[in-house]
């Protein structure tokens, strides 16, 4: 068990659920786009780690599995780390073409004005049956048929990447997938979901006259990804802020999971996205914290419409009006990792394991349990290691800033004080 209650608090928020909430509407105006899919949203976030990560062919030593990444309840029982936990199970109960899975999911994991420890995702998958090709000559006839079905949009998408690639995206030919069937299931995945991006934006732009809240044009691109239940995957990302953000992560189901959930014969596509990174788009809401407030102030700006507006498409989207914004408090903390020498920060993508290794998550949650949603920002802004004695040190900058009003000084010094404190309690390290 690595799960504070700050987090086992949040379960009972299901935020997607709350009438009048931009993550609730998000979801709604999203599901608006997939007619004829299952919707289920009632999902129970604490699965096996079978659901989260074997059934989805996750291999013994991936990160992901790592406690320093995912709160386990017990050993095999974890919060959900993604909606993916529910792909098996669901292609084995749905008998429609697709379903689409919203549910708040779980994860040890940066702070920033993007991540969150809880936030909530929304699975999408669709598959075609090879022995229902219903007077196609192939599957793949049948899936270029239905691409021709999808809306058009006009805006260019940045898609650099050919579908197939030696090394990162090879075609998998284990599982039985022919390249034309890749190539049509891929055009009608990526097709649904810039479908549902230039809805997103179409909304936000009809609350304000411009694309985004900082009037940029829309830019959206496809990278190329790797995820073990997908091949080839990719990630879409949409300029905002000045960077590139990533909004879902998708491909072309692995074969074996369908295999293995009963349905050999379909094949299909799966995609994941952030629901709150898609709100922050559609609202302008500038900071991720925003969507936990309870402050009326926050909650009175949303509206769902009322079915009939939606049916024609008004969904009534108001821009977020910033009530006030209150002075940054940044505070650094240095310390000398425990250990003499050898002891590196492994992020979890980097390799090299140590023993009893130092995570960066690790400072992200004491930050969080100590000092909770007055933080807007942490991050490592120096780390050397002394060329004499081995002794590594780590610098952390924490930007105190609350979203509801101005922090005392005093305050924000005695939240570092106690983060400063547990850093020593819990990691073991000796502040410099
Ligand atoms: C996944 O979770 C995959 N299960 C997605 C997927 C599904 C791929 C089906 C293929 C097929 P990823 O870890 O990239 O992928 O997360 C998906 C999305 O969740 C991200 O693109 C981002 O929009 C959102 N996200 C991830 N971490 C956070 C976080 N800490 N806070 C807020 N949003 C997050
Ligand atoms: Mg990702």
């Amino acid at each position: 068990m690595n799960t504070p209650s700050t987090i086992t608090d949040a379960v009972s928020r299901r935020l997607h659920l709350q009438s009048n909430h931009p993550i609730s509407i998000t979801r709604q105006l999203i599901e608006s786009r997939f007619p004829g899919f299952q919707f289920h949203n009632d999902l129970f976030p604490v699965v096996s780690v079978q659901q989260n990560f074997d059934s989805l062919g996750f291999p013994a030593d991936h990160p992901g599995r790592s406690r320093t990444d995912t709160y386990y309840l017990n050993k095999n029982t974890v919060l959900r780390t993604h909606t993916s936990a529910h792909q098996a199970d669901t292609f084995r109960a749905d008998t429609a073409p697709g379903y689409l899975i919203s549910a708040d999911v779980y994860r040890r994991d940066a702070v920033d004005r993007s991540h969150y420890p809880v936030f909530h995702q929304m699975e999408g998958a669709r598959t075609w049956d090879r022995n229902a090709l219903d007077g196609h000559s192939s599957l793949a006839s049948l899936v270029w048929s239905d691409v021709e079905k999808l809306p058009r949009h006009d805006i260019k998408v940045e898609d650099p990447n050919p579908t197939f690639h030696a090394e990162r995206n090879p075609l998998q030919t284990q599982h039985g997938h022919a390249a034309d069937e890749v190539e049509a299931i891929a055009t009608h995945l990526k097709r649904s979901l810039e479908n549902v991006v230039v809805e997103i934006f179409a909304q936000a732009k009809k609350a304000t006259g411009a694309a985004t809240a900082a009037d940029e044009p829309l830019r959206v691109r496809w990278v190329e990804a790797y995820f073990p239940f997908t091949s080839p995957s990719w990630e879409l990302e949409v300029f905002w802020q000045g960077d590139w953000l990533e909004v879902l992560g998708c491909g072309v189901v692995s074969q074996p999971i369908l295999n293995a959930a009963g349905v050999p014969t379909r094949l299909g596509w799966a995609f994941g996205l952030g629901l709150e990174r898609i709100a922050m788009l559609l609202f302008g809401i500038p900071d991720i914290r925003l969507f936990w407030s309870v402050d009326s102030r926050f909650l009175s700006q949303f509206q769902a419409p009322s079915d009939a507006a939606a049916a024609n498409g008004d969904w009534h989207i108001a821009r977020f009006a910033p009530f006030s914004k209150h002075p940054a408090a940044p505070r650094d903390v240095a310390f000398w990792l425990p250990g003499s020498s050898g002891a590196t920060a492994s992020s979890s993508a980097a390799g090299g394991r140590v023993a009893a290794p130092f995570h960066d998550n690790d400072v992200m949650e004491i930050v969080r349990q100590e000092a909770g949603d007055v933080v807007e920002d942490a991050r490592c802004i120096d780390a050397f290691t002394h060329p004499r004695s081995g002794r590594s040190s780590r610098c952390y900058r924490v930007v105190y800033r609350s979203l509801e009003r101005t922090l005392t000084s005093e305050e924000v010094n005695a939240l570092h004080e106690q983060i400063r404190a547990r850093l020593v309690e819990r990691l073991g390290v000796e502040l410099r």
